[in-house]
């Protein structure tokens, strides 16, 4: 399942009117953009082995008991930011998700590095006031530049902090003393995975603490090394995949709106496609429980 085939913009091999920009409910926007990574390199890989592996999934989900894609999933065109800076390509990003939300369609972002996030939130903030943001993340990136760069992927959600939007974080097991100062000092809401991993009810806890409209921004490195070691930054001691996708489950049960979501740091792994194949699986079922229940 190595990227070979052409970028068809047609996910999960649908064809007709589920893969129609103009009919769907939901459009993907892959931004393979890597312009700020520490090390580990290949997520710019990221948004085409994920659609490759896309092909593969089946279209009837049996916890759902019915077809998600039947809302319509199409692919816009791949967005052509790998050269520019970050604060550029976040910019871009901006423009691309403000576009689909005019049009009254669901947003996917695509990563790509984490970095690209805060443009999709900017525009989801802007058109829904009291935006809310699930942040699912082994790191808290919160430190307010990282080697020089406020848009590194490791700041993503300083900046949604600087901009007044309230998030909640989930997941976190890695982070430097600046960031567990400020989770302090501000108060953040935070769930280190310790707090959660092997627990029950926990999802409930964090639903409830979510507004009315909610931005969803999944870094892949939530998850446990050993479901998905395919990311750029593996942490262990991470979320089950079922744990997740109980959590997604609830979300989308609880009444509240996803308004748009993305999901990012996937990293392919030559000769190892478990870890694209794991991420196809996990957003179709997002897009199931948030939009096509
Ligand atoms: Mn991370």
């Amino acid at each position: 399942m190595s990227p070979k085939k052409k970028y068809s913009g047609h996910w999960y091999k649908l064809e007709g009117k589920e893969a129609d920009p103009a009919l769907a409910q939901v459009l993907i926007i892959p931004a393979p953009y890597e312009g700020s990574v520490s090390y580990g390199h290949g997520a710019a890989r990221g948004p085409l082995a994920l659609f490759d592996a896309s092909q593969l999934v089946e279209h009837l989900e049996p916890e759902l008991g019915n077809r998600p894609c039947r809302i319509g999933i199409a692919g816009l065109p791949e967005l052509q930011i790998q050269k520019l800076k970050p604060q550029a390509a976040v910019a871009k990003v901006e423009q691309a998700v403000r576009a689909v939300l005019k049009k009254g369609k669901k947003p996917v972002l695509l990563g790509g590095e984490h970095s690209i996030s805060s443009g999709a939130i900017k525009a989801c903030a802007e058109m829904h006031p009291g935006l809310t943001v699930l942040h699912l993340d082994a790191h808290s990136d919160l430190r307010n530049e990282y080697h020089g760069e406020p848009y590194s992927h490791a700041s993503i959600m300083r900046r949604v902090h600087d901009m007044g939007i309230k998030f909640i974080s989930v997941g976190i097991r890695s982070l430097c003393e600046e960031e567990w100062d400020l989770i302090r000092e501000k108060k953040l809401e935070v769930y280190f995975a310790h707090q959660l991993v092997g627990k029950s009810g926990w999802q409930e806890m964090v639903v409830r603490g979510l507004g009315e409209k909610v931005y969803v921004t999944l870094d892949i490195d939530v998850l446990d090394p050993s479901e998905m070691p395919g990311t750029g930054t593996p942490e262990p001691g991470g979320l089950r995949y079922r744990e997740l996708l109980e959590l997604f489950k609830t979300l989308g049960k609880s009444g509240k709106e996803v308004v748009a979501m993305d999901l990012v740091e996937v990293a392919p792994i030559k000769g190892q496609s478990m870890s694209e194949f794991t991420a196809a699986r996990i957003l179709y079922q997002m897009i199931g429980w948030f939009w096509a229940k």
